[in-house]
């Protein structure tokens, strides 16, 4: 069975049903720090840092036998920088919780990484596998000494750990909050509704980004892969395609003439995106554990505007 943590996130959201529909229902227990009255059963709420709601939750897993434990609770990047203290203890407490969780019942452990574990020093074309990792932000401090962190727990507790680092993620299910990519996700909502946007990240900026459809495949392709193929653990770098925001107002463009792109940048954003890289190298993922994409942004772009259009 497995457990997920912040599963009405925007990755756990759509997580806890991709493993629902792959592993069957009652074999994924999502919990959350907030209730949801939807069908999608959430137990808790567990406040990943609150000791007893840690202790009950490790006492649920325990009655249902958990052998996989999913971390998805955590602060993205411009939350992050705006309240650093706090994202500090919540992200790293929250990924010790879970850690020992996994170490206490022996479970494999997925937590995800981000392209923001990179930083100002890191090569920005292809950025490799292996590489300098000297993040300008506190979610990235937080991102690289997570992978640390999670090695660690495999070296030396023997803990089954893996990750990806993700890229910006797109999806049509849950609204992500306080990313920098984020502006790649609103785009969509509103050339649905309004026929226009207004970008927070400037032109000639550009970032990696994945469907999330290929993100949540990537995570199950992941936790199945032989282990003996494994050269990395945490985190392998993953991407879908790289675009800046004049390429996706043009692909969206063409699926609703008359769109109009405008720009007003948020410094901090702006700030946070120009230290991570342009496109990042996912070889070691293709090679260790089969990786790869369907979704480039054209397919992508289809795909979101006849969903919102269905939805909004
Ligand atoms: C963020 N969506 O913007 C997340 C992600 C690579 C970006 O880490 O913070």
């Amino acid at each position: 069975r497995i457990l997920i943590t912040g599963a009405l996130g925007q990755i756990g959201s759509e997580l806890t049903m991709k493993l629902r529909e792959t592993y069957g229902s009652d074999n994924v227990i999502a919990t959350d720090i907030k209730m949801n009255d939807s069908d999608a059963v959430i137990s808790g709420p567990f406040e990943i840092v609150n000791v007893t709601d840690v202790k009950n939750m490790v006492d649920v897993a325990k009655k249902y036998k958990v052998d996989t434990v999913m971390h998805l609770a955590a602060l993205l990047s411009a939350t992050a920088e705006a309240k650093p203290v706090f994202a500090w203890n919540l992200n790293m407490g929250g990924l010790m919780n879970a850690l020992e969780t996994a170490r206490e019942l022996n479970a494999q452990f997925f937590t995800p990484s981000s392209i923001g574990a990179f930083g100002p020093s890191t090569p920005k074309d292809n950025t490799p596998q292996d590489t300098i990792m000297r993040p300008s932000t506190m979610y990235g401090v937080n991102k690289v000494a997570g992978e640390l962190l999670s090695d660690y727990y495999f070296q030396k507790f023997g803990v089954d750990t893996r990750g990806l680092r993700f890229p910006g993620l797109i999806s049509n299910v849950a609204l992500p909050g306080g990313g920098t990519t984020d502006y790649a996700v609103e785009i969509y909502y509103e050339a649905v509704k309004n026929g226009k946007y207004t970008s927070y990240i400037d032109k000639g900026t550009y970032m990696d980004m994945m469907y999330m459809p290929d993100a949540l495949n990537a995570i199950v392709d992941l936790m199945e892969a032989d282990p003996a193929k494994l050269i990395h653990r945490n985190a392998f770098n993953v991407t879908a395609m790289s675009f800046d925001p004049e390429e996706i107002a043009a692909e969206i463009a063409k699926q609703i003439p008359g769109f109009n792109m405008s720009y007003d940048v948020d410094p901090v954003r702006q700030q946070i995106a120009d230290s991570w890289p342009n496109s990042i190298d996912a070889t070691a993922a293709k090679e260790e554990w089969g990786f790869k994409a369907e979704y480039d942004l054209a397919k992508m772009t289809k795909d979101m505007i006849e969903k919102l259009q269905h939805k909004l």
